[in-house]
Parts: C-alpha cells; structure tokens; sequence
C-alpha cells in the first residue's frame, strides 16, 4: 500500500493518502484538498480502500415503492421542480384511500419499505399523516415505513402544536420507522438563503434528526451538489453530519443529490459532469467515516452512472422503486419511468464488478 504513496508527487495529498490508508480521520482542510487538488485515479483508488474496509464487495439495494401523497408546497425552493401551488391544474393531493390504494397494488410483492415524502402541503398535520401511517401499517404489519423529510416534519409537527421531540414520539408511536434525508440541501446559511430562503433551517433539521436519533428513530442525510456551492460549502455540510454522526451513530445513510436542471428557476446553471459527480462521491466516501453506507440513487443519477459510483465510494444503489416517484422524473433526469426488477438491478451490480446484496430498510440481509 505504501507503493502508491510513492507515485503522489503532491506533498500535501501525499500526507492525507498516508492518513486514509492508516484509517485515520481527515480534517477539513483535508477534504478540501481532496477536493481541488487529487486527480480521479488517485481518489478512486484512495475511496476504493474505505469502500472495501467499510463494505467490502457489497452493494445494497432493497425492494421498495415511494407513495407521494402531495406536490402542494408551502415553500417555492428555487431548485425545486416538482411543488405546485394550491391552484395549479398539475398539483395532486391523494386521499388516505388513494394511498392505501397504492400499497395495496403491492400486496402480492415482495416490498420491503414504502417510503413516503412529497410537498410541505398547508393544512396536513402530524394527525393527518400519523392516521396514513396507522392505516399503512395494519394493512401491512412488516412493512418498514421511512416517511418525511425534516421541512415536512418540521411543518406538521408545528400546525399541531407540539414540540418536536413530542411529535417524533407520537410519529413513532403512529408507526414511523425512520426517516428520509430529504430538505437538507446545503447548510450554509447565506447560500441556504439563496436557494431556499424560506424552509426549515440547516440548525432546525440538524436538531429534527438529532431528536430522532435520541429516540431511536434512525434517518439519512442528503446533500444538493453541482449549483453554487463551492467545495468548502460542500466540506461544510459534510462536517456538520459527521459531528452529528459522533454524537448520536443515527444516520444510516448519505445520499449526494446532484442539482437536475429542468422545470426550475436555476435551470440556467445546467449540471455538473459525471467526473464531479464521482469526485464528490469519493470525497464524501472518504470524509464521512462514521456514516456506513453512501448511496447512489439511480432515479436521480440514471443507471449507467449509479453503476460507476460504486467504483467511487457508493455501496448502496436504494432500490426498485416501480415508477412511484416523481421527483427526479420532473426535474429532467433520464429515468422518466423509475422502475427495475431485481433481476436487473442484480445484473447491473455484478456487471459493474461488486456482489448484490438485498437488504431492509436497516441494512440487515435478507
Ligand atoms: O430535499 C429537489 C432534492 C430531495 C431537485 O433518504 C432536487 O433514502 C436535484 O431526499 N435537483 C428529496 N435534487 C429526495 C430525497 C431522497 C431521495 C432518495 C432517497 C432518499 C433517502 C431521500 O430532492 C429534496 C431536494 O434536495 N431535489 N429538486 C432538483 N431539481
Ligand atoms: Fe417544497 Fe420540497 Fe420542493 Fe422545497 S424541495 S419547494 S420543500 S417540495
């Protein structure tokens, strides 16, 4: 291993190498310098040792549907490209009975997870969406539910008046199992203001999951790349998560979300290449030592790609999904039908050199 020492001619990424193959944390600085200065070669290799000593040849995937009870948004994030105000003939609200519905269509599947997100619609509140979870869950007992985002929660939790560690708690009791890692887009606060003025706070949804995780609710983290974020914006979120992470071991999960440029108010900045997306999967791979899994979510990146991030630090590809989530399908991204069989999603893992794993919602097995 310390061969490839000796082929770094840059001094300082030579030291940081050093710290990586001796498992030893990065700093800040560090990561930085992973980000503006390491060539690809060198971070694929770097992320390729933490990738196997974190999870081997593994990759996850897991069988699973979206249900999207709404596009109704509160908020007007710039980036976004699926809300839609109250009176716009392509907004959707479901009714409890359309969403039991859609699990229904799954009874006789092997599903795992539903995971539930959409819209901060006006007038839900936590008795709304703790009601559906009730119902979801006598319909399918072993169903794991991974339901809202922090915004979502945020919002719902205040509508009824509740603290958020009293509304977790009642969440939880409703049938929550985890939660999603949605809204948190990027922390740093001048730039937040910039693209999502009005939504929940980085120190709010950092607090939302911190409570979660003390009451043994465990979650994801995302992050929204590839806008105006510089790398010390990006080196600044991830640092948050860690510091979290130390405290609480809650997150499950970090999924990079790269910035899709259609239908939304940013479209003019378009997309940041492939090689980007992989940098920042190997960076992310290699600074957050303390998440155990980075996923590629193949609706959002498309299949070919997903299947490269694995070469790059991802270990997890999320799951089959069945054409349940419009998301990334109206933000322009490839997949305008998500949908993939096992089969498929097996053959794509073990093309790409790494053994298929199926697992649950908590990264057991199965
Ligand atoms: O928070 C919205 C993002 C997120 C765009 O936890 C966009 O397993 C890119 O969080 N370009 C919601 N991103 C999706 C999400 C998620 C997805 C998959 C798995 C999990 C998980 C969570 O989508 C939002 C926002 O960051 N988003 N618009 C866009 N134009
Ligand atoms: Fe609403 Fe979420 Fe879109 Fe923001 S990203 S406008 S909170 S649906």
């Amino acid at each position: 291993m310390n061969e490839l020492l000796d082929y770094i001619n840059d001094p300082d990424i030579r030291k940081i190498a050093g710290k990586i193959i001796a498992d030893t944390r990065i700093s800040p600085e560090d990561g930085l310098l992973l980000f503006t200065k390491a060539g690809l070669p060198l971070l694929g290799m770097l992320t390729g040792i933490v990738r196997r000593r974190k999870n081997n040849g593994f990759a996850y995937y897991i069988r699973n549907f979206h249900i999207e009870p709404t596009n109704k948004c509160v908020y007007n994030c710039r980036f976004c490209s699926y809300h839609k105000s109250s009176s716009d003939p392509d907004s959707w609200e479901y009714s409890h009975e359309q969403m039991l519905e859609i699990v229904m269509k799954f009874n006789d599947k092997e599903v795992s997870e539903a995971h539930i997100v959409g819209g901060v619609h006006p007038s839900y509140d936590l008795h709304y969406y703790g009601s559906l979870i009730k119902k979801i869950r006598q319909l399918r007992p072993s169903l794991h539910i991974k339901a809202f985002s922090a915004p979502e929660l945020d919002y719902m939790i205040k509508l009824t008046g509740m603290t958020v560690e009293e509304g977790l708690y009642r969440l939880k009791e409703y049938g929550l199992d985890s939660i999603p890692g949605g809204g948190a887009e990027i922390f740093d606060e001048k730039l937040r203001a910039e693209i999502c003025n009005e939504k929940t706070s980085s120190e709010s949804w950092l607090s939302i999951h911190e409570t979660a995780h003390k009451l043994g609710i465990p979650s994801n983290a995302t992050m929204l790349y590839g806008h105006f974020e510089t790398y010390a914006h990006r080196i600044d979120h991830m640092e948050r998560l860690r510091k979290l992470q130390d405290r609480t071991g809650g997150f499950n999960a970090f999924i990079p979300l790269k910035f899709k440029k259609a239908n939304n108010s940013m479209s003019y900045l378009g997309e940041v290449s492939i090689i980007e997306d992989l940098r920042n999967y190997a960076v992310s791979r290699i600074y957050l030592d303390n998440i155990q899994h980075i996923k590629a979510y193949w609706p959002m990146t498309g299949k070919a790609a997903a299947q490269l991030s694995l070469s790059f630090g991802a270990d997890d590809l999320d799951g089959t999904i069945d054409d349940t989530t419009r998301i990334y399908s109206m933000a322009g991204a490839e997949e305008q039908n998500p949908v993939m069989t096992t089969d498929e999603i097996c053959k794509l893992i073990a093309d790409a050199g790494f053994e298929p794993v199926e697992r649950d919602s908590l990264y057991n097995r199965i």
